[in-house]
Parts: structure tokens; C-alpha cells; sequence
């Protein structure tokens, strides 16, 4: 593989943003500085004037190729990692879906077996809960072992009856969580009511898509992110919560935060761009193709809201939950909206949709742009600085950006796998000219060059600084009080009641919990 030099371009990390040459020898990043000069036949310069030089995308949430809903997304890892590479996209978080019943280190398996040999891009994994027993547990701690390489599980509060846990399974996947060092990722919504109004409207004939989003009113995911957070800080467990779809939902991550518990916010691109106006479109198709699960919110001013809220901090990163399907796959809920495969694409178009509607309105400025497509991934799944910086000694994951160049959205020209795109005829500004992939240009001229295989497998560590240094104290701080009556040692505190939660602790010792007091009421 040759050397590269990039010159004359606007490097931006998160917190910087300077002219730099970027000079890459096999794969990695050897060199960041002012002016950096070679004369050598085998060092490929590549001019940057006016680009921006930034650390390649990380998309914390795709299900590539994930047999859901009695189909399989068309993007496989192959085609969906090629769409990810032609958008600025070079890390992709897939999860591990196991059916219901089967153990999480078989899926583990099952999903490398799918990933290793079609991977354009390195990845790593995140594993879904989706049963419960003391053999789970025991896996959940095996899997967080280098070999393994898992430092997250995700918890689905929604498919009952087919991926959903029961709040008392949730609140144990959450200790166990707690005490592996592992984050714990939720999808938020009530998934009771969800089904009970599933039936009700079908049973009042109405089956299609308007259905969906029907069945799931916003409250239900504010209710159950809200229900999330609190199970999360009882069981001393940092938070990740999966396409942030609302307002309120939004609304209660930031609610927590301000007690002091961590917690993560993702909003998804299409989220943050469209509304969920389209599911009661007469056009079946165009209808069903919006069809994912939280829904588009029925507020029109939801995109705009959420991306303020990324904006200033109290939403962290960005993926799409990005999972695929035909129309033709999509038809197979012709007759019945709960039978549609959730679902929209986003892995390619992600980085150019924030930028547009987030650093071209004038609301992120490139470094925020770059934290929250790319760092702050990098930073809560432990693989920064290899990953998320463009810097000496990490990985040569680079895109080379044009802030003014423009493109139209189209599934006539996307490398996605599915035959409609959900932002189609939009017009974006900030496009990924180059982008280099451990090393090598994967997408330049429009034009893919990859090789399926190329990407690795990247084994993400428990116990993540970024995510749990504060869990001890705030462990420390919510111990059991005993007040002394001759049968045990007096915890040396003012008890003013005997309830242990850390707030009261903190009360207790006249200090204010990170964040001072909050008012929201739930
Ligand atoms: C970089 O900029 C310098 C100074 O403006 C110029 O001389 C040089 O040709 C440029 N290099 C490339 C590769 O564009
Ligand atoms: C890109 O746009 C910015 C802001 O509008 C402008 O200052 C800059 O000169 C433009 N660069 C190019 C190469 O057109
Ligand atoms: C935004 C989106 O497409 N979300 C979907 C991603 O895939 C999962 C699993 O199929 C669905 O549940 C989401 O609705």
C-alpha cells in the first residue's frame, strides 16, 4: 500500500480546527503538521485546498443483512459498508439480533461468520439481550473478554412477543451490565401498549401504515426512555439510548443527565431530517417505506428540535439504525401494517444530512459536526484515538469533505442494496469526495474501489473510562446507611431518612448531585 499525503486542506478534530498536511503510511496516520514535504514517487499527494480533512464517519447503530420480521435487510455487509464508504462513513457498531431463545454467544458467532468475509470497512459489534436466564448473564460477562471483544448489550423495551424484555429481566440485564463494565443500550417503548393498540386498530380495519404510527404515540417512547433512565440509575448503570425519535423522549435523557446519571442520546438521520407526515400518504409504498420503529415523530418541528438538542449538547452522536428493505419486502404488510418490515436506509447519506441541516443552518460548527458523527462514537465504545481523530498513531480513516460541493439524493444513484431511497430529491450540501479507508482511497470520482473482506473486526473493551469513571463514586456515595443501634458500624453520615438513593447522599452532605437541581416533572 503506498504512502499519502494530503495537503493544503482544513484538518478538524472535535476540538480543532487548523490548516495541515496528513501524511499515512500503511494504514495509519504517521504524521499531522503544518507543512510536510516528501519527494517520492511512491507518495500519492492528494490536494486538499479547501477541503476539510476529517476523521472518517462511525455509524454506532446498523443491522446489516439482520433477518428480522420474516425477511433479511438487502444490505448485507457488503453492499451496506459500500454505501457506508461512498458517504464519509468508514466504522460501522452492527448489533447482534439472536432470535428469542437462542444464546448471545452463538448470535456473536453467527454475525462474525456474516460480517468477516464481506466487511469493506473495520466494525465492531454490540449484542442484543432478547431472553433471559442465568446462562445469558454468564455470557453477557464471557463476551466482554478480548477475544470477544463486546463492551455494550442492547435491551428492547418493544416487540412483545418477539425481542421485548420485561422491566424486572431489563433491571437485571442492567446490574449485570453494571458490574461487567459494559454500556447498556435500550430501545425505548412501551412495548404493551404498543401491541394492545396494535389490536384495537386492526380490529377497527385499519391496516395500513397510518397504523403504524397510530399504534405508537410519542408518548410511549417518552414514557419508556423516562422508565429506562430510572431503571439505569437504580442498577448504577451508565445509558444508551437508541434513535431518540421525540421531543419528550429527548426531553427525559436531559432530565436524567441534570440528576447526574450517564446517559447517551442517539438521534438517527432520519430522524433528524424527516417528519412522520409521509405514513399518511395515499401512496402505500411511499408510506410503508417510512416505516421504522420508534415512528418519524407527528410533530413537524421534532427534526429541527432534535438537532438543536445535538446542537448544544444534551443529544451525543449520531447512527441511522439503518436496515433496508424492498418495496417488495416491505408489501409483505400489504394487509396488515405490523407485518411491515421496520426499517429505512441512512448509512450512506448520514454525514451529508448532518451537515446540511446541521452545520449549513448554522446550528453545529465542523468540529461539533465531527464529534457527533464520528468521536463521540469512538469515544463511548473505547476505540478512540485509534478511531475518531485524525491524528499521529490512529487508524487512516479520512475523508476528504467539501463543505460547498451539493449533491441530489436519489436511489438511482445511492449503493445502497434497496430500490427507494427515504430522503429521495433531497439536496444536500457537504459531500465526502475521497474517503480513505485504512489507508487506501475506497471512493473517489464517484467511483467505489474496495475489496470485500478488507475491513477487521474491531474488539471494543469493557470498563470504558469515558462511560464509567464516575460509576464508583456515585457508588460510593449511595451505599447503604446503617444508623447504629449497637448491631453494626454507623455509616458517618447525618441519616435524615432511610432511603439510599445517591440523591439523598448527596443531600445529606449539603452538595448539590453534577448538574444542580432539576425541575421536570414525568
Ligand atoms: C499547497 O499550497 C501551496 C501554497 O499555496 C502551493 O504552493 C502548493 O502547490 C499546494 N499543494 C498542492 C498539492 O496543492
Ligand atoms: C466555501 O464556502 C465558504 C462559505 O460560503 C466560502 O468562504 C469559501 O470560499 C468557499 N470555498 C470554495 C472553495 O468555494
Ligand atoms: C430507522 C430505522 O430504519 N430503524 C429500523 C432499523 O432496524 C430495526 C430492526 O429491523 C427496526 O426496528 C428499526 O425500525
Amino acid at each position: 500500500m503506498s504512502a499519502i499525503l494530503i495537503k493544503n486542506g482544513t484538518v478538524v478534530n472535535e476540538d480543532s480546527m487548523a490548516r495541515a498536511d496528513v501524511l499515512i503510511q500503511e494504514g495509519v496516520i504517521v504524521d499531522v503538521q503544518p507543512s510536510i514535504s516528501i519527494d517520492s514517487p511512491d507518495v500519492r499527494v492528494i490536494d486538499a485546498t479547501n477541503k476539510m480533512v476529517i476523521p472518517g464517519g462511525i455509524d454506532p447503530h446498523t443491522h446489516l443483512q439482520f433477518p428480522f420480521m420474516g425477511q433479511v435487510a438487502v444490505d448485507d455487509f457488503y453492499k451496506g459498508t459500500q454505501a457506508a464508504l461512498a458517504g464519509g462513513t468508514t466504522m460501522v457498531i452492527d448489533f447482534v439480533v439472536g432470535q428469542k431463545g437462542t444464546l448471545p454467544l452463538d448470535s456473536w458467532r453467527q454475525w462474525r461468520e456474516w460480517a468477516d468475509p464481506k466487511v469493506c470497512c473495520d466494525y465492531g459489534l454490540s449484542v442484543a439481550i432478547t431472553s433471559w436466564s442465568p446462562e445469558v448473564a454468564a455470557q453477557m460477562a464471557e463476551l466482554t473478554r478480548p477475544e470477544y471483544g463486546i463492551n455494550s448489550f442492547k435491551f428492547f423495551m418493544a416487540y412483545k412477543e418477539a425481542l421485548m424484555v420485561n422491566d424486572d429481566e431489563f433491571y437485571e440485564g442492567l446490574q449485570v451490565c453494571a458490574k461487567i463494565g459494559a454500556l447498556a443500550r435500550v430501545h425505548a417503548e412501551n412495548g404493551h401498549v404498543i401491541h394492545s393498540k396494535q389490536k384495537e386498530l386492526l380490529s377497527q380495519g385499519i391496516t395500513g401504515p397510518e397504523g403504524h404510527t397510530q399504534s405508537r404515540p410519542e408518548e410511549l417512547e417518552a414514557e419508556a426512555t423516562n422508565r429506562a433512565c430510572v431503571l439505569a440509575a437504580q442498577a448504577n448503570c451508565p445509558l444508551y439510548v437508541v434513535h431518540v425519535m421525540s421531543k419528550n423522549a429527548a426531553r427525559a435523557i436531559a432530565y436524567h443527565r441534570q440528576k447526574g446519571h450517564v446517559v447517551f442520546g442517539e438521534p438517527i438521520a432520519a430522524g433528524l431530517v424527516l417528519d412522520g407526515s409521509g405514513y399518511y400518504d395515499r401512496d402505500w409504498s411511499k408510506a410503508a417505506a417510512l416505516v421504522m420503529s420508534p415512528p418519524l415523530s407527528r410533530d413537524p418541528s421534532t427534526p429541527t428540535a432534535l438537532m438543536d438538542l445535538l446542537a448544544c449538547g444534551q443529544l451525543h452522536l449520531t447512527g441511522t439504525d439503518n436496515c433496508t428493505f424492498t418495496c417488495e419486502q416491505k408489501k409483505r404488510g400489504m394487509n396488515d401494517f405490523t407485518k411491515i418490515p421496520n426499517g429505512v436506509n441512512g448509512l450512506e447519506d448520514r454525514m451529508s444530512l448532518i451537515w446540511e441541516k446541521g452545520v449549513h443552518t448554522g446550528k453545529l460548527d465542523p468540529m461539533r459536526f465531527v464529534s457527533v458523527t464520528s468521536t463521540a462514537a469512538a469515544k463511548i465504545f473505547n476505540c478512540y484515538p485509534r478511531k475518531g481523530k485524525i491524528a499521529r498513531g490512529s487508524d487512516a480513516d479520512v475523508v476528504i469533505w467539501d463543505p460547498n460541493r451539493t449533491r441530489v439524493i436519489s436511489a438511482a444513484t445511492h449503493h445502497h442494496a434497496n430500490d427507494y431511497n427515504v430522503f429521495e430529491g433531497m439536496t444536500v450540501h457537504g459531500v465526502a469526495e475521497i474517503t480513505i479507508c485504512k489507508g487506501k482511497v475506497v471512493w473517489e470520482n464517484g467511483q467505489l474501489n474496495v475489496e470485500q473482506g478488507f475491513g477487521k473486526y474491531v474488539p471494543l473493551m469493557p470498563f470504558n473510562n469515558y462511560v464509567f469513571a464516575s460509576i464508583p463514586f456515585k457508588q460510593q456515595m449511595s451505599r447503604p446507611i446503617c444508623v447504629s443501634r449497637g448491631d453494626c458500624q454507623e455509616t458517618p453520615v447525618e441519616p435524615t431518612t432511610v432511603e439510599t438513593t445517591a440523591e439523598v447522599n448527596y443531600a445529606r452532605r449539603g452538595q448539590q448531585p453534577a448538574g444542580g437541581a432539576s425541575s421536570i416533572v414525568f
